[in-house]
């Protein structure tokens, strides 16, 4: 197995290599989904728990009082902590309409995120469309290829799919959201919701796993966690934990491995 920093060079893709180079950097492979609706939490999420992750993923419009001094604010923290921003959109439309929904609208996604997602129910053109409007900045993009939630209907043919499309457009498209390694290909990135560490109670059809399941057994990259960071009692102690579990699960893995 290779190391995220030895990936790194089977990418030309600037976000993908930033990524892999920070997760060894960092010891992290953390991503906090911060399901937060002010500015402040926000702010304040990516402030404190900003050391322990690799990537901050937001869903920007639930953000009641949004506004582009939060995008401001939001890019300095990522500069000061070294993390990379994941607006979690989630596109799902034809071509044309999603070239301005990621560069327009209120939001201007592309303008700060690093990494955004799409799904593929649309076919390639969707994939074309965002490419468009990223790859002038270098962004990453993701496709959904399989769910967390009970009864998905992302599976078999569909998840073939999405890992064709996501190889076809690898300039572009830097991994998937799975639930767990679905590429042999080092470029690819996996990232994984619906992970929780004590608690595996299904909340509004949300499926969750183990850190050690999700990276040690399914062989999956990241670790997606929101409620499981944000609604703890401590919330930056939270966040220390689910690192901490993550990064042995990738190092326990990389030993074996190379044995
Ligand atoms: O299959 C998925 C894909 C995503 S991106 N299942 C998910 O739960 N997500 C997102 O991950 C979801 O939108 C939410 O932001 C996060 C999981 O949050 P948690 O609080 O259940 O950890």
């Amino acid at each position: 197995m290779l190391s995220y920093t030895k990936r790194a060079q089977y990418t030309e893709n600037k976000t993908a290599k930033k990524l892999f180079l920070l997760m060894d950097e960092k010891h992290t492979n953390l991503c906090l989904s911060a399901d937060v609706t002010s500015k402040q939490s926000l702010l304040q999420l990516a402030d404190t728990i900003g050391p322990e992750i690799c990537i901050f993923k937001t869903h920007i419009d639930i953000v009641e009082d949004f506004d582009q001094e939060l995008i401001v604010q939001l890019q300095q923290l990522s500069e000061k902590h070294n993390f990379l921003i994941f607006e979690d959109r989630k596109f799902a439309d034809i071509g044309n309409t999603v070239t301005h929904q990621y560069q327009g609208g209120i939001y201007h996604i592309a303008g700060w995120a690093d990494i955004t997602n799409a799904h593929i129910l649309p076919g390639p053109g969707i994939i074309e469309g965002l490419r468009e409007v990223g790859m002038k900045q270098q962004r990453g993009l993701l496709l959904l290829a399989e769910m967390s939630s009970a009864g998905s209907m992302a599976t078999g043919a569909y998840t073939t799919k999405a890992v064709a499309l996501g190889e076809e457009y690898n300039d572009f498209v830097i991994g998937f959201i799975s639930q767990q390694k679905l590429s042999e290909n080092p470029r690819m990135i996996h990232m994984t919701p619906g992970v929780k560490m004590n608690n595996t109670d299904e909340t509004l059809g949300q499926r969750y796993n183990t850190p050690q399941y999700i990276i040690g057994e399914k062989g999956s990259d990241v670790i997606i966690v929101g409620r499981g960071i944000y609604e703890a009692h401590d919330p930056l102690e939270a966040a220390q934990a689910y690192k901490k579990a993550g990064w042995e699960a990738y190092s326990n893995r990389l030993r074996v491995i190379k044995i």
